[in-house]
């Protein structure tokens, strides 16, 4: 008997010693395995009676028992450890706040962009966008700006490799490029209904009126507070047989209480020059209330399109007039939300472009 408590005790300690379910099945065998010490007594009751084996048998069936039970209570408190260390290793805190995917946004001067373009469209102007590398024709000399003008330097303008007659190679200085590709594709399509495919010479048949934005990007070579060498410019262009500068007026003077939500500013046209215009006018606007109240503020240029540049179009100046303005969305953009540095909208910083 004694030696059977000794086995038992040998085998309670060595299954406490297992920390793994393979030490475990190890220490198994040597008690209960093939040649384990309870399956050697096993074999050593053969030369019993018959009632030996009977007393014999039954305590070493009570030993095999409690080194059975010992086993099964050591495998469910290695399961249960295991159970324990892999909750923890997966603990949620469902205390933790959640992770957040920052919702994006428009920036400032695309909001501006839209909504020049839905006020623009609202009065049924199209909106043309094109080219950003032009050709001096389109960008200089279709709009009628002499061969030595300074914006034709390369101190003004950036020029890019290769350029001829025909060839692209500089950055648009404003997109009144696109107005002339524009006129010039809306003057083709309605003169070759006219004259059966033949668009010779100047146009002075019956075409829609031709009433177009162009919003975009524009370059100078000009860098500080309140200049970008990339900016945006947005122009507007209305030809027909009796535009004049009182439509211009009225239209500017619309979109600018539509953009700014205001009835209470006021509009002057200072007289000025533009090689594309004549006459030119500076629109200034000037709130009467509001941050803003009292100063004027210059927001666009404007002008009747000079006759070489009705020319230009395909048109005949006899019969076709026209006004055109431009402005800057990025400027238009600082005076609606009070910014003061433009190179706040080309730094990229989430700080300042989340605010809108
Ligand atoms: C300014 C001045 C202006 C135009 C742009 C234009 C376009 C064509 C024909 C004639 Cl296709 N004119 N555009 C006219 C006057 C002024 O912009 O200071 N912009 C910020």
């Amino acid at each position: 008997m004694n030696d059977l408590n000794a086995i038992v005790e040998s085998a309670q300690a060595a299954f406490a010693q297992a920390i793994t379910p393979a030490d475990l099945e190890n220490a198994k065998a040597l008690f209960l395995g093939k040649s384990g010490r309870i399956t050697e007594l096993m074999k050593g009751m053969a030369a019993l009676t018959v009632d030996e084996k009977k007393s014999r048998g039954a305590t070493i069936n009570l030993a095999k028992q409690a080194i059975e039970a010992a086993l099964t209570d050591r495998r469910q408190a290695l399961a249960d450890a295991e159970m324990q260390a892999q909750l923890r290793a997966e603990a949620l805190d469902v205390t933790l706040p959640g992770r957040q995917s920052g919702q994006g946004g428009l920036h400032p001067v695309s909001l501006t962009m839209e909504r020049i373009e839905a006020i623009f469209g609202s009065m049924g102007f199209d909106v043309a966008q094109g080219p950003e590398i032009e050709s001096d024709w389109f960008n200089f000399t279709a709009l009628n700006t002499p061969e030595d003008h300074p914006a034709r330097s390369m101190h003004d303008t950036f020029y890019v490799e290769g350029g001829s007659e025909t060839a692209p190679n500089l950055l648009r200085t404003h997109t009144s490029p696109m107005q002339i590709r524009y006129a010039v594709q809306h003057v083709k399509k309605y003169s070759s209904k006219a004259n059966g495919g033949e668009g010779q010479g100047l146009f002075s048949g019956d075409m829609p009126e031709i009433r177009v934005i162009a919003p975009g990007r524009t370059y100078r070579v000009d860098s500080d507070a309140t200049h970008s060498p990339m900016f945006h410019q947005c122009e507007g262009l209305w030809v027909g047989e009796n535009v004049s500068f009182k439509d211009l007026k009225f239209v500017f003077t619309d979109f600018c209480r539509t953009f700014f939500e205001s009835d209470d500013l006021v509009l002057r046209f200072r007289p000025s020059f533009f090689p594309f215009t004549e006459p030119s006018a500076e629109i200034d606007i000037q709130f009467q209330s509001g941050p803003l109240a009292g100063r004027w503020l210059e927001v666009a240029g404007s002008g009747q399109v000079h006759p070489n540049v009705i020319r230009n179009m395909g048109l005949d100046p006899e019969k076709f007039i026209g006004f055109a303005f431009g402005m800057g969305p990025d400027r238009l953009t600082m005076l609606r939300y009070g910014v003061n540095d433009l190179r706040l909208f080309f730094d990229g910083d989430v700080r300042f472009l989340s605010q809108f």
